[in-house]
């Protein structure tokens, strides 16, 4: 536990992790100045509740305040290279995130959980599995729950469980998760990177401290990926994956099986769970893996993962009306969530493109071509919203027809309208939801009343 007491803490940011950062912080007997570079009405509360506490917080700052400062905490949406963290850094003041702060001041073992797709699933499956066999965890990080937050109650844990994204991972010092999961590497947040390989390099530095007598569970594909980088792994390494037959754990027509020598043969039956397609085989092999280096009883580990109920805004079913299905994906960011949400759809009769897409949102530097053949097989007509939409129409226009248009309501209710019995109305964004609404999950309760909307016009005025 590495001591606060009578230091002199700048905390960059007051979101969420910035005010759980300051909180600990004043806990821990350090002298806190805090400053974000926005001002609104929600942050002025914010402000005064932490100035109560002794804290000086400036808002509406875009350069770093004066010191001395022996130590700042960056929350994870500030970029390392904006103006605000080198104005702090060029004087020499080291920089850590909020997760590493959390981490140094946490009393427990870490289990860690990256990668671009899956990651919030995957915490929540293992805190489940964790909780369900007697032992105590909590799920934090970028799920939603700082790290800060919970360090206080760390003392009464057996295990931290911690959703940490490459944000979070660019600033860690001594983070050491004893399992470190990572689920897959496919194109995000390139807003914020230059090239793939640096943002695979931050999602690596899960790995970064861990000693030989840790764990790594690594998707086979995302191991090739750090080996070609030349990213070394210093723990003992499970492999998993849904399309490699040569990974430890490996996905076979809906069963899970281990080929390690001394766990080998099926472990779980998808069909007696809720989760569906490979990229939950892949979530939910990386959760055995985890279960089976915790030495948790498999019997109990499968019981909890195969109850665990889908998630909201993760392929979630909203309605089905009149033979027409409403899936609300909200929490795809990215492409490649698109192609999986794609992928686990029911398919149309005679193999015909069944699913009318709604795409778009806020840009985070993609390239959206890569999804032409795929669109072009299962999407029968795509409606683009947002920020990107002129982006996306000339990348999809040549695969399915697309319609842009102003709001989700309208793209719900075009979508509706042109829906015959057996098709899948899909929102599905492949973009970051900030352009429009509030978060991804503001982004679902928004399509989800479009749907109520969408859905009682579909049944003649009468609610569904
Ligand atoms: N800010 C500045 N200067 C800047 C940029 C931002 O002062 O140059 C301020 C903003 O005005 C705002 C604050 O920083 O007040 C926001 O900080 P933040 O973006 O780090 O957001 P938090 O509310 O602290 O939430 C963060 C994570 N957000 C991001 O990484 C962008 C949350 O993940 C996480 O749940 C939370 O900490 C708790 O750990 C969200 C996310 O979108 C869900 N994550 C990305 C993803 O999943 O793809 C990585």
């Amino acid at each position: 536990m590495f001591s606060l007491a009578q230091k002199s803490v700048v905390v960059l940011g007051l979101g969420t992790s910035g005010q759980a950062a300051c909180r600990l912080l004043v806990e821990q007997g350090a002298t806190v100045t805090a400053v974000d570079s926005a001002d609104s009405a929600a942050l002025r509360a914010e402000a005064d509740a932490l100035r109560k506490l002794g804290v000086a917080v400036t808002l509406g700052c875009a350069t770093a305040p004066e010191g001395p400062f022996d130590l700042a905490v960056v929350s994870p949406g500030i970029a390392t290279s904006s103006t605000l963290v080198r104005g702090v850094t060029q004087r020499g003041v080291p920089l850590i995130g909020e997760l590493e702060l959390g981490y140094q001041q946490s009393r427990c073992l870490t289990i860690a959980i990256t990668g671009t797709n899956g990651k919030t699933t995957t915490t929540e499956l293992v805190a489940r599995m964790i909780n369900h066999c007697h032992r105590k965890t909590i799920a934090a990080g970028n799920i939603g729950l700082p790290v800060c937050a919970v360090a206080s109650q760390t003392r009464e844990l057996d295990f931290l469980t911690v959703e940490a994204s490459s944000f979070q991972l660019e600033t860690t010092q001594y983070f050491r998760p004893s399992v470190a999961v990572l689920l897959n590497i496919t194109p995000d947040h390139l807003d914020r990177y230059a090239t793939m390989g640096d943002y695979a390099r931050a999602k690596a530095r899960v790995f970064l401290n861990q000693q030989p007598f840790d764990w790594a569970i690594i998707q086979s594909e995302a191991l090739a990926q750090l080996h070609a980088l030349g990213v070394k792994v210093p723990s003992k390494i499970i492999t998993f994956s849904a399309t490699s037959r040569t990974a430890d754990l490996f996905y076979d027509r809906g069963l899970l099986v281990s080929r390690l020598d001394d766990w080998c043969g099926p472990l779980l039956n998808m069909e007696q769970g809720q989760l569906r397609g490979p990229h939950n085989a892949e979530n939910l092999m990386a959760a055995l893996a985890v279960g089976r280096v915790l030495r948790l009883p498999l019997a109990q580990v499968i019981e909890a993962l195969q109850s665990y109920p889908a998630a909201a805004h993760r392929c979630e079913l909203l309605a089905e009306v009149n033979g027409v299905k409403f899936v609300n994906d909200s929490k795809a960011t990215n492409v490649d969530a698109v192609r999986k949400a794609l992928l686990t759809m029911p398919g149309g009769e005679r193999g015909e493109p069944n699913i009318l897409l709604i795409a778009g949102g806020k840009d985070k530097g993609f390239d959206y071509h890569d999804l032409g053949p795929l669109l072009a097989q299962r999407v029968k007509h795509a409606f683009l919203l947002g920020e990107t939409r002129e982006k996306i129409r000339a990348a999809w226009g040549l695969f399915t027809p697309c319609t842009t248009v102003d709001s989700l309501l309208e793209a719900t209710l075009e979508a509706a309208r042109k829906a015959v019995p057996g098709d899948v109305v899909l929102l599905s964004p492949a973009c970051s939801s900030f352009d429009m609404f509030q978060n991804y999950q503001h982004r679902g309760e928004v399509f989800r009343q479009a749907v109520n909307v969408g859905a009682r016009t579909m049944n003649g005025g009468a609610p569904v």
